[in-house]
């Protein structure tokens, strides 16, 4: 086998190598302030906790083994992690977990910058650890490529402080969750620098960060120390009551064009940057279903977060038809997945990967 070249800037250049998840002894976590805030309150998960049922377990895998046999037959590269024990408590001095989530979905721990790929703080207790699941593949890149630069951002305390107590109460409901986020209240504090990595998106010379749940402002501004020769740009969108990850809300497919769900609202000063550097923004088809599969943290809008191969190349979820439609009217050529019953182990097509390589350098695409 080929030795690895770490090597990533944006989300569309054509991609040669990648990690897919994998469903194993994935849990669902026992009750804590961030993901607490996170499942909508009329939802199935409400109050259940454990190992999730084997058979879900072993149909999510079906799945993710499908996916990355159809990308290896594409000509991609497709490691895979190695799953830690999952049902193990996560201890600090700060906090108890009685267990852990899983290694799905990759893209949420693993940011690839160019030859680096760092380790996000990560904001639920439960996946403190989760960065485990990958030291082995980033053990086998780090000997294998010289120019590998294995970063990880320090590890937060998360204690109480972490988290604001308004967002605990069993009932909030919508109206006022829109309200909060409007004036970008969210469950997290300011106590210390906190990011996940599918917060990010990668434009070459600019970082595009979402400011919401999983990462607060000080995690932004570590992420700007970080990267000193990138520019780094906070978004939020005060359309989106449980704002998680900005990959099914935001979805750049080439230079130029972006996807935008047109639930969640990117507000008109923060368009100006792309409108003014000739980027289109898109609203997304609506999802093809009215309501997530069982036992899912994630939203209907799944159905845009798409992975892109090459600038003229996307893969879409299959039942996703109106998504499908819409990437082919853009001119995409439309690579079908079926992913649908692994959605609740952690995301969908973007979600379930994370970049080790595309070809192409750091472009500057704006002004
Ligand atoms: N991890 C992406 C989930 C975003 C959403 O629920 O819409």
């Amino acid at each position: 086998m080929q030795k690895t070249v770490v090597n990533s800037w944006n989300e569309w250049d054509p991609l040669k190598h990648v990690i897919v998840g994998r469903a194993d002894d994935c849990h669902i976590p026992p009750e804590e302030p961030a993901l607490d805030a996170k499942v909508p309150e009329d939802s199935d998960m409400r109050g259940q906790w454990g190992r999730r049922p084997q058979e879900t377990i072993d149909r999510a895998n079906e799945l993710l083994d499908k996916f990355a046999a159809q990308l290896e037959a594409r000509g991609v590269r497709v490691d895979r992690p190695n799953s830690i024990d999952h049902s193990r408590p996560v201890t600090t001095p700060d906090f108890h977990t009685d267990s852990q989530f899983g290694c799905m979905p990759p893209r949420d721990v693993l940011l690839t910058v160019g030859s680096e790929i760092l380790e996000a703080t990560m904001s639920y207790r439960c996946r403190w650890f989760e960065y485990l699941n990958y030291r082995p593949l980033m053990k086998q890149y780090w000997e294998e490529d010289p120019n590998f630069r294995h970063e990880a951002a320090p590890k937060p305390r998360l204690t109480d402080a972490d988290y604001h107590p308004d967002y605990l109460s069993e009932k909030i409901g919508v109206e006022k969750r829109l309200q909060w986020a409007e004036e970008k209240f969210f469950v997290t504090t300011e106590e210390e620098p906190l990011f996940d990595a599918a917060d990010v998106l990668r434009f070459g010379k600019d970082l595009v960060v979402q400011h919401g749940f999983t990462t607060n402002l000080k995690g932004i501004e570590w992420l700007r120390r970080h990267f000193p020769d990138h520019r780094v740009h906070t978004v939020n969108f005060p359309g989106d009551p449980y704002p998680i990850h900005i990959d099914a809300t935001f979805t750049p497919l080439h230079p130029g064009l972006i996807l935008n769900n047109p639930q969640r609202r990117l507000p008109k000063d923060q368009r100006a940057l792309f409108e003014r550097n000739g980027w289109e923004i898109v609203d997304a088809a609506q999802p093809a279903h009215n309501t997530p599969p069982p036992l899912c943290y994630s939203s209907v809008w799944l159905s845009m977060n798409v992975l892109v191969l090459d600038p003229k190349t996307v893969c879409v979820e299959k039942s996703e038809v109106y998504q499908a439609e819409q990437m082919d009217k853009l001119g995409m050529e439309v690579v079908e997945v079926d992913l649908r019953d692994a959605y609740a182990f952690g995301g969908g097509l973007h979600c379930c990967t994370a970049d080790v390589y595309r070809e192409g350098d750091c472009e500057d695409y704006f002004q």
